[in-house]
C-alpha cells in the first residue's frame, strides 16, 4: 500500500449503518439494513435499492473549496439523502443552485425507481476544509447517509476542472 494520506482517514462512527465501499466506478448497496419486509408504509414503499455512479470532483482552483457531483440511482422505494461527510474534509454540504445564487439544503429526495442527480448548474456538494490539498488523480471518500438505507461510502476521483462524465 502506498503511504497515501488517504490511509490516515479516521473512521467515523457508522454503527448499524450499511457500509459498502467499492473502489472505482461506483458502489452498490445491498439493501440488507432494512430488516426485511415490514409491510407497506405508503407511496413508494419497499426498501430503497441505491447505487452511486458517475461521481467526480472537478479539481478546484487553489483555495480549497470544491464542488462534488454524483448520481444516486434507486431501483426500489423512496429514500432521502440526509447527510454527507468525509474523513478527508471538514465540511461537506448539499447545495441547490438557483438562477441567481445557491442555497444549502438539509436533505434531498431520492425518488422511487428514479435517481437523484447532481450536476453542474444544479444540485451539488460543497467540500471545504480539505486535510490535504486535492490533486488530479486523488480520491476523496464521501460517506452518504440516507434516511432509510444507512450510509454508502464512495471514493470520488478528482478530475480536471472541465471534466464531464460520459453518458452511458
Ligand atoms: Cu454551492
Amino acid at each position: 500500500m502506498a503511504g497515501n494520506a488517504a490511509h490516515r482517514f479516521r473512521r467515523t462512527a457508522l454503527t448499524g449503518a450499511v457500509l459498502a465501499t467499492v473502489l472505482g466506478g461506483g458502489a452498490i448497496l445491498a439493501a440488507c439494513g432494512t430488516g426485511g419486509q415490514s409491510g407497506p408504509d405508503g407511496a413508494g414503499s419497499g426498501p430503497a435499492r441505491l447505487s452511486v455512479a458517475d461521481s467526480y470532483i472537478p479539481l478546484p482552483p487553489a483555495g480549497g473549496m470544491a464542488a462534488g457531483y454524483l448520481t444516486v440511482r434507486n431501483d426500489g422505494g423512496q429514500d432521502q439523502l440526509v447527510k454527507v461527510t468525509s474523513p478527508g474534509a471538514e465540511s461537506v454540504t448539499m447545495h441547490r443552485s438557483t438562477p441567481s445564487s445557491m442555497e444549502q439544503v438539509d436533505s434531498l429526495n431520492v425518488p422511487a425507481h428514479g435517481a437523484l442527480q447532481f450536476a453542474r448548474g444544479g444540485t451539488h456538494l460543497m467540500i471545504m476544509g480539505w486535510q490535504k490539498a486535492p490533486a488530479l488523480g486523488d480520491e476523496l471518500e464521501l460517506d452518504l447517509t440516507f434516511a432509510k438505507s444507512g450510509t454508502i461510502s464512495v471514493k470520488v476521483p478528482v478530475k480536471e476542472l472541465t471534466y464531464r462524465p460520459s453518458q452511458s
